[in-house]
This record gives C-alpha cells, structure tokens and sequence, in this order.
C-alpha cells in the first residue's frame, strides 16, 4: 500500500485575508506540514484561475457572489475574484511547506469550466491528470487535507473513492466555507460514498 497525501489548495486567497477566506484557513498549515512525513507521497493542489474565469461573479453581468449560474455542465456557485494565476493571491501559504511536495497539480485554467476536484473538472469528465500520476507511482491510498472541506476537499474525496482509491479526509486538518448548510452535506455525502472521515 502506498499512501498519498493530497493538500487540497492552501493558497493565500483561502486563507483570513485572502478573497476567498476560508474561516481559520491559516490554523491547519502547521498540522498538514507534519502530516506530510508520514506519507509516501505528498501532492499540492493549486486553483489557479486566469483573469475573467467562468467562476467569477464579476464575469456575469448582475451577478454578485455567491449567486448561482447554470453552466453547460450543471449549476455553478460564483465566486469573488480569487486565485488568478501568479497572484499573491493565488500563492500557497507562506508557511505551507510547499518544497516537500513530490508534485503540484493546478486546477481551474479552463476559463470556461470551474474544477473544484483534483481529479476532474467540474464537468466530470475532463481529467487533470492525478489518477494516471496515482497510478503510474502505484498508490491505492489517500489522504485529504485543506481546504475548503465542503467544496474542492469534497470534490476530490468523492472522485478518489470513485476511482478505487481508499479514500480518508482528516477533518481537523480541513477547513469550510459553509454556503447554506453545504459543510453537513459535504460530510454526510462523503461517508456515504465509504470515505473514512477521521
Ligand atoms: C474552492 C471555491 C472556488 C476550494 C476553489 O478550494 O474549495 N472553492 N474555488
Ligand atoms: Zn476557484
């Protein structure tokens, strides 16, 4: 059994501060850091958004965030501008130990298609290459930490264990935005789906 660790995007824009905060987003770096001597693998996710993407508010006339628009590929949360590519913004967290890691996958470069899972975009079938990285160093095992637990950590938790993988979320290592009750949901549809929530 080879084990992964995957740090689902601790990036500034996530974090108190950033445009996206994510409440107490900057309290599990120094958890995940340890974390990630224990794994035989440890992989990064970054959102990374060119300027004007498809899952910005400000791209949709009337549209503020939070609001919701309906994509080709289904109903799509819209969100204030976060995570532009080579931002501040868009940077992992200074004290996220970013050089530990074997790879880093970016996500969400497609203007017109958001990616919330490290496995596929959101429109389900569009790979970002992980499972064939997973596959090619033979791991079976993953670990998920970051952020935010309802939305990308979700995302990519129930993709894993769809793919075969052995699918944990190490909840006091994950943090939530929590839009309209969507953190309970995200945990009862993890479990449902046989992720170990630790
Ligand atoms: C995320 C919303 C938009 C996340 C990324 O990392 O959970 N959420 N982009
Ligand atoms: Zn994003």
């Amino acid at each position: 059994m080879h084990k992964a660790l995957i740090v689902i995007d601790v990036q500034n824009d996530f974090c108190p501060g950033g445009a996206l905060a994510v409440p107490e987003g900057d309290t599990i770096v120094a958890g995940i850091n340890a974390a990630m001597a224990g794994a035989d693998a440890v992989i990064l996710t970054q959102d990374w958004h060119p300027a004007g993407h498809s899952s910005f508010a400000s791209s949709h006339d009337g549209k503020a965030p939070y609001e919701t628009v309906d994509m080709p590929y289904g109903t799509q949360v819209l969100w204030p501008d976060h995570c532009v590519q080579g931002s501040q913004g868009a940077a992992f967290h200074p004290a996220l130990k970013a050089d530990a890691a074997d790879m880093i996958i970016r996500k969400g470069y497609n203007p017109a298609i958001d990616s919330y899972s490290a496995f596929f975009e959101n429109d389900r079938s569009t790979p970002t290459g992980l499972h064939g990285y997973l596959q090619t160093r033979g791991i079976t095992t993953v670990q998920m930490v970051g952020l935010a637990t309802d939305f990308c950590v979700q995302f990519s938790a129930l993709d894993a264990a769809a793919l075969g993988y052995d699918v944990s979320v190490a909840l006091d290592l994950c943090r939530g935005i929590d839009l309209e009750g969507s953190l309970a949901a995200s945990l009862t549809a993890m479990r449902d789906a046989g992720v170990t929530l630790i």
